[in-house]
């Protein structure tokens, strides 16, 4: 029994290593599983493999890229002006955990992985049984299952801490994993309306804000709608500007000068000496040679963001047709009504581009102006903005929004997601503690829903655990109710439920 069990553990850490933590080989063998239960010869099942999988990397390449230059500038203002402060980052927050999880609650980290394990298992079976859950999205991003295990492992045990070992697992792993399959099921309409039946959700830390960003560019539309107002739901791509103004509607114009002046800014403050010690530190290329110059090191930087963003959206193009065509052999087979929930950065190749940058600036106004607040008025807690939670989070809000309600709803409302990512985080993280090591996850779900969740944990108990469960199983029978004709057919048939739906 014991060693059966260890040969189990042992096949679930080979495919949590080499796998569902590499998302690009999970897409990639879910493309070849999707082939190969269609029939398909091997060899072209094999090509599907390869593409989807080289097109993950692409997409990976680029964010990481995007990742890797800015990163340092946003937490550097922590080093440069010696604040005490929280940045919140998944990854720090996932280096809090580990580093906290032990002195706070003497428990070790290894067991973050069985968590997850159990978490996954549970999406898929609810999946599964979508007749009765009516969820139809699996989670794949296991970049992000990671930090977010993580961080739920902290979460329960700071908030029942009763549980005994089992109990811990299986009450959060049941939690996440139901968090995991309302939450990108929650994605699949607006992502479908995005990308005209790209056949794909979203799964990743900002589920909840993308259901709540449609649900209000929808009110907007319709307000606007009824005054007669068409110049209020004008999206970006449908400005023309005049004059000069003429070459921000080159979506890489706009974007390298707006990051120019943006990060321009930033990095000023910084001062070069800054960047010199990042070059002696890391030797990699963020950091900046003695003996060049610092104005063309911040134009290289500055340029690098629509670099990146072009790389990422190759990546997205060559993986997406692979995905979507491969996946009816699963959804016609052991998956009935399913769609893969991917990485938010997808959407980045489907929307306008300007949305993607307004976004992130518009999230960067609102969490600046927070962290203004919170020095202000003395927070315990500063926090310092992260890049992925800044960018990530707020431009796929800029696209949703300008996608469904124009350009004025893609400001407000990344601006809004900027203030609440700054105070929601620092209020959990301060109360859970994780704020003394350093770090907080920051992602837009994990500042708002993940701290309800935890006060009803906290103050309910038991109780708690099943409110939180019947909140999560509502939803998607909630969703389901409102259009159940077309429910379904709106993964299955795309076209058809246009057709349907139009008329
Ligand atoms: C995250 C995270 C990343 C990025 C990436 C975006 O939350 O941990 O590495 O976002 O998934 O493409």
């Amino acid at each position: 029994m014991n060693a059966m069990l260890a040969v189990l553990l042992g096949i679930w850490d080979f495919f949590a290593k080499n796998i569902l933590t590499q998302p690009a080989y999970m897409i990639g063998f879910i493309v070849l599983i999707g082939y190969m239960l269609e029939k398909k010869p091997f060899y072209d099942s094999l090509a599907g493999f390869l593409k989807a999988t080289i097109g993950y990397m692409i997409l990976i390449v680029g964010s990481n890229g995007l990742v890797t230059s800015f990163r340092p500038i946003l937490a550097g203002l922590k080093d440069r002006f010696h604040l005490t402060a929280t940045v919140i980052d998944p990854y720090f927050g996932q280096n809090a955990v580990t580093e906290g999880v032990m002195k706070t609650f003497g428990k070790s980290f290894g067991d973050v992985m069985v968590l997850l394990l159990i978490a996954f298992v549970f999406n898929i079976l609810l999946v599964r049984f979508s007749k009765y859950t009516k969820l139809r999205a699996v989670f794949t991003t296991g970049n992000v299952q990671v930090q977010q295990a993580a961080t739920a492992f902290w979460i329960i045990l700071f908030a029942i801490p009763s549980l005994g070992r089992i109990e811990v697992l299986l009450v959060m792993g049941l939690l996440l994993g139901l968090y995991w399959a309302v939450g990108s099921n929650m994605t699949i309409k607006p992502i479908q309306e995005l990308t005209d039946g790209g056949g794909f959700a979203i799964a990743h830390q900002q589920m909840f804000g993308i259901a709540l960003v449609a649900w209000i560019s929808d009110k907007m539309k319709l307000r606007a709608d009824k005054k007669d107002n068409d110049q209020e739901t004008k999206r970006l791509e449908d400005y023309e500007l005049p004059g000069f103004l003429r070459i921000f509607n080159e979506n890489m114009v706009a974007t390298a000068i707006l990051m120019f002046a943006f990060f321009g800014i930033i990095m000023l403050v910084l001062g070069r000496d800054y960047f010199t010690t990042l070059y002696v530190t890391s030797h990699g290329a963020t950091g900046l040679a003695k003996d060049a110059s610092f104005f063309f090191y911040i134009m290289t930087t500055s340029l690098s963001f629509a670099v990146n963003l072009a790389i990422l959206q190759l990546g997205v193009r060559t993986f997406v047709g692979e995905l979507t065509e491969s996946f009816t052999g699963i959804s016609d087979t052991i998956l009935p009504n399913s769609v893969p929930g991917i990485d938010v950065a997808a959407t980045f190749a489907f929307g306008e581009q300007n949305a993607v940058t307004i976004g992130f600036l518009f999230g960067a106004l609102g969490q600046f102006l927070a962290i203004g607040a919170l020095m202000l008025f003395h927070s315990p807690t500063i926090i310092i903005a992260g890049f992925i939670p800044l960018f990530f989070d707020n431009a796929v809000f800029g696209v949703i929004a300008n996608n469904r309600a124009g350009a004025k709803a893609a400001m407000i409302l990344p601006f809004l997601s900027g203030i609440i990512q700054v105070v929601g985080a620092a209020l959990i993280a301060t109360w859970i503690g994780m704020a003394k090591y350093g770090g907080y996850i920051g992602m837009f779900d994990w500042d708002t829903v993940w701290p309800m969740f935890t006060v009803i944990l906290k103050y309910l108990g038991y109780a708690g655990v099943a409110i939180v469960a019947i909140i999560l199983l509502a939803i998607p029978q909630l969703e389901y109710r409102k259009d159940p004709k077309h429910y379904f057919l709106m993964v299955e048939d795309y076209e058809e439920y246009k057709e349907q739906t139009e008329k």
